[in-house]
């Protein structure tokens, strides 16, 4: 009854064309076949979607293929910016929204959140919408509540019909790109309560079936014990992702 699992590759402003499609190339040949129950993911640089998806061969294989931001609007005076228009049409099956790194970095909201998890369902693309704590408010013991926060926020009135059109992403910030991962137990108690404030707003059923990933420092040597969790999906995976042969390694671990 568990999920379909997700393994996502976040590759974060990492790889030029040249490097994406070799890395692309070596994933195909490294994953001809993704185990039963678990899906495979790579996320690149906008640029280099197009060349990942054809050239390196991702959209012939059973890997998918995903955006790391997208904007809400539909087209317009929006200078630097891709649509989800621009994105289906390539065609790209997930979108990453709400990276604390573009939270942090650039400024974006709960509200930004909503607005491209909106655009993004109505276009067809499943939104990953990543939410996590800072180190201060773990310590502080109130990162159940933050995090249920941030997920209230940033997709209450979306509209889903189906729970395949979402997936929730939990990375709490202190876990990303240190090494330092939360355990197995600290990701199932927060992705549990993901789930139940899931349940708030979409209820019950659809809570169920929607995947919650954890994110933060997941790589071959601690995926299985993430995805034994109940309430832990699979992982959206940064640094990991960026070699073929750990990234392969967890897709197949996870099944
Ligand atoms: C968290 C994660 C991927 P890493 O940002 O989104 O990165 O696996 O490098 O911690």
């Amino acid at each position: 009854s568990k999920r379909t699992l997700l393994i996502a590759g976040n590759w974060k402003m990492n790889k030029d064309l040249a490097e994406g499609a070799k890395l692309a190339s070596e994933l195909v040949a490294a994953l001809p076949e993704i185990p039963e129950g678990v899906e495979a993911l790579v996320c690149p640089p906008t640029i280099d979607l197009k060349y990942v998806g054809c050239h390196g061969g991702i959209l012939a294989s059973p890997i998918k293929l995903g955006a790391q931001n997208v904007h809400w609007e539909l087209s317009g005076a929006y200078t630097g910016e891709t649509s989800v228009p621009m994105l289906a049409s390539l065609p790209v099956a997930y979108c990453i929204i709400g990276h604390s790194e573009r939270r942090e970095y650039f400024h974006e909201t709960d509200e930004d959140q909503n607005r491209k998890a909106r655009a993004l369902v109505a276009g067809g693309i499943v939104p990953i919408f990543c939410c996590g704590e800072p180190e201060s408010i773990r310590e502080d013991g109130t990162y159940v509540d933050y995090v249920c926060a941030q997920v209230k926020a940033g997709l209450e009135g979306l509209e889903l019909t189906s729970p395949d059109q979402l997936v929730v992403a939990y990375e709490p910030i202190w876990a990303i790109g240190t090494g330092k991962t939360a355990t197995a137990e600290d990701a199932q108690e927060v992705c549990a309560a993901v789930r139940s404030q899931l349940a708030e707003i979409f209820g019950q059923e659809m809570a169920d079936g929607i995947r919650v990933l954890y994110g933060g420092s997941a790589k071959p040597g601690n995926i299985a014990e993430l995805v034994a969790k109940p309430d832990v999906d699979g992982a959206l995976v940064g640094g990991a992702s960026l070699s073929a042969e750990d990234f392969s390694a967890m897709v197949m671990k996870a099944g």
